[in-house]
């Protein structure tokens, strides 16, 4: 069965997504998060050491670790929606993530509606777009058991999202939003600090500006915004600023996070 795209639904319903990262391919740290009852996690192919196979496990991970989630809050069962992070514009290689099971693919360092347009034709079958068709082999499909019907509706139920990550990006936001299929625009703060001069570690009114300007672009254009927190932002306060989806963190930074906290404690009290 192909089920609806969770992020799709609460997109239309006017509804705010939270999500992580998943850059260690591990599908133990799927499995844990998908318990947590997120909305999504985008598991990442630019950055990190993922792979395909690696990304099948998480997403069989996902399934089985939402088994307990709670679900009775209106959420798709099944878990979080599985988006993969490609590496680049590259129409095969999103048809490799598509196959093994993505319903949704994001798109790194796009500038322009033509890359725009390239990425979503990537994301649909013919005529609408040019993703190669094997539909009785891919695990996607539930390996043949779902052919028919994966044809008929996953065009309209994969996501694709555009990230926004360089100045010319931003000024062409208003006619990559027109490009018909994206679904998300995605502002990389990170990234977009960096093309345009400035250093991503450290906070700057500069970096700050360039990051409002996108936002202003995204949202006159009417798309769903998504971005990381950024700014001393925490997600509460970005979904405040407008955004739909907030992919907060991910599953190193969490670990991380954790460890320094409790090594912190631990100093304090006992050196
Ligand atoms: C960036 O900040 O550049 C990203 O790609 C993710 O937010
Ligand atoms: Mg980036």
């Amino acid at each position: 069965m192909i089920r609806s795209n969770p992020v799709k639904a609460r997109l239309a319903a006017g509804r705010k997504s939270l999500g992580l990262w998943l850059v260690a391919n591990s599908s133990m740290n799927a499995e844990i998060v998908a318990r947590a009852g997120l909305d999504f996690v985008i598991i990442d192919h630019e950055h990190g050491p993922g792979d395909l196979m690696g990304a099948a496990a998480q997403m069989q991970a996902l399934r089985s670790g939402s088994i307990g989630a709670a679900n009775d809050d209106g959420r798709e069962p099944g878990g979080p929606a599985a988006f993969i992070r490609v590496p680049w514009n590259d129409t095969p290689y999103i048809k490799r993530a598509l196959d093994t099971g993505a319903e949704g693919i994001m798109v790194p360092y796009v500038e322009t509606a033509a890359e725009a347009e390239v990425a979503v034709r990537a994301c649909k079958y013919p005529p609408a777009g040019n993703r190669g068709c094997a539909v009785s082999a891919i695990r996607a499909t539930g390996f043949g058991h779902d052919s028919a019907e994966y044809w008929n509706r996953i065009d309209g139920e994969v996501c694709t999202i555009i990230q926004i990550e360089t100045q010319k990006g931003v000024a062409n936001i208003p006619e990559i939003a027109q490009v018909d299929g994206v679904d998300i625009l995605f502002i990389g703060p990170t990234d977009l600090t960096a093309t345009s001069g400035y250093n991503p570690t450290v906070p700057s009114a500069e970096a700050r500006g360039l990051i409002e300007s996108a936002e202003a672009a995204v949202k006159a254009s009417g798309k769903p915004m998504a971005a990381v927190p950024n700014s001393g932002h925490s997600p509460a306060q970005m979904f405040d600023r407008g955004y739909d989806l907030v992919a907060a963190g991910s599953d190193l930074s969490l670990i991380r996070a954790g460890a320094r906290a409790a090594m912190d404690a631990h100093r304090e009290l006992w050196g």
